[in-house]
């Protein structure tokens, strides 16, 4: 079965997406989310470009070769770009090789081995009471575990929480430098987890994200004022190109942590994982090389007690969401899924056949990834540059968003 066409797909149904549609010569076709959100047409450009031409004519059944060739002929090897290319290539080659088979990808990753892959949503609010009843509609609505996050009072806007003027980040968003202050933050964390704890009870999962906005003893000290609302984990706490912080954050806390949705490859997670200083691993299949790479993650975090727990985000796309909830199904150390909401015009272009009931992802029996775009509604959605912001801390100084 040989490669015959591909394309890239560029859409924007209230955000940017960014599409590879492979084809065979036999008229199967699949397809892989190369979303970088914020930097959408650097992936569509080097797929395009680079990536494209090397794939006419290879065996289209050749995953692993296929993956090898585009990660060691680009020889500037690793990055987020290069990664969610060679992610894409492979999530639609995974889906052609289920549609040849007859079978679901999850079935070819080994068959499942859970009923269902907990999900997790998101309660966003711009105050502490808006936040807790955010919480009780996602609970009512079946969600076992939802992540909690609310603006800082005295702040205008932070990372996780919508706009004043309602709107969600997305299409279009200009580039934006909010105020921040970690003091601010740090002292109001513990009140909001409080409350919340004393409003939902012991039982729902609780999680967090600090979005790389800490120090390490910064993060310490949260972790440890959060462990007695016993979160399910506190993500992105510090930034983790130097893995070494999570060394000394570990030492000061045993609330989970866990990091890595801007990870692209192993080595960015490989001490963390092998000295045990996370819990978690978030890299997704859209930004880790699609579900081949995301797999030997897996594999090496499983035997140090290190779990998986996907990056999900509205940003990533329904094909994204696919591809996890086949890894997640199929995965041993698979732990949580991040289930971001997708909106109505994003579910119109990329009818799928996951879904998520009862608080449980299924990723659905169709063959392949059981996934799809529909092309003459992409064209009808034009790409629209847009920004994610960053902070300015009280001097002045730029800072994570
Ligand atoms: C966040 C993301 O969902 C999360 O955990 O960190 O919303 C992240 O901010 C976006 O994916 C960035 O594009
Ligand atoms: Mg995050």
């Amino acid at each position: 079965m040989k490669i015959e066409d591909a394309r890239v797909i560029v859409a924007s149904p209230g955000r940017n997406y960014v599409t590879l549609k492979i084809v065979t010569d036999g008229g199967i076709y699949g397809i892989g989310d190369a979303t970088l959100n914020g930097r959408e047409l650097a992936v569509a450009s080097y797929l395009s470009e680079h990536v494209v031409p090397l794939l006419i004519g290879r065996e289209a059944m050749n995953i692993e070769d296929t993956w090898q060739l585009l990660y060691r002929s680009a020889y500037w090897r690793r990055g987020p770009v290069t990664m969610a290319a060679i992610a894409a290539v492979d999530m639609a080659l995974w889906d052609i090789k289920g549609k040849e088979l007859g079978t679901p990808v999850w079935n070819l990753l080994g068959g499942r081995c859970r009923d269902g892959l907990l999900v997790y949503s998101h309660a966003s609010g711009r105050s502490v009471d808006q936040t807790i009843e955010q919480v009780h509609t996602l609970i009512a609505a079946g969600y076992r575990a939802v992540r909690v996050q609310c603006l800082v009072p005295g702040l205008e806007a932070m990372y996780g929480v919508p706009r004043a003027d309602g709107a969600g980040d997305g299409k279009g968003l200009p580039f934006v430098e909010n105020d921040w202050s970690s003091q601010a933050y740090l002292r109001f964390v513990p009140t909001l987890f409080a409350a919340v704890r004393d409003a939902v009870g012991p039982k729902p999962a609780l999680l967090h994200d600090a979005h790389h906005r800490l120090t390490p003893t910064q993060a310490g000290w949260l972790g440890k004022r959060l462990e007695d609302f016993q979160l399910f984990w506190l993500e992105d706490a510090v930034p983790a190109e130097w893995q070494d912080g999570y060394k000394i954050l570990r030492h000061h806390t045993t609330t989970p942590l866990a990091v890595g949705e801007v990870f692209n490859t192993i080595f960015d997670c490989d001490r963390l994982v092998r000295n045990g200083w996370v819990d978690y691993i978030r890299a997704a299949p859209v930004h880790a090389g699609g579900i081949t790479h995301l797999r030997k993650i897996a594999d090496y975090a499983a035997p140090h007690h290190v779990k998986i727990g996907c990056h999900g985000a509205g940003d990533l796309s329904p094909v994204t969401m696919a591809a996890a909830a086949h890894f997640g199904i199929a995965t041993y150390n698979a732990a949580i899924q991040e289930h971001g909401e997708h909106s109505a015009a994003t579910h119109r272009l990329f009818p799928h056949h996951w879904s998520v009931t009862d608080g449980y992802l299924q990723p659905g029996d169709a063959p392949g990834l059981g996934v799809d775009i529909d092309e003459d509604l992409a064209g009808q959605l034009p790409y629209e540059r847009a920004y994610l912001p960053v902070t300015r801390l009280e001097d002045g100084t730029v800072g994570d968003w």
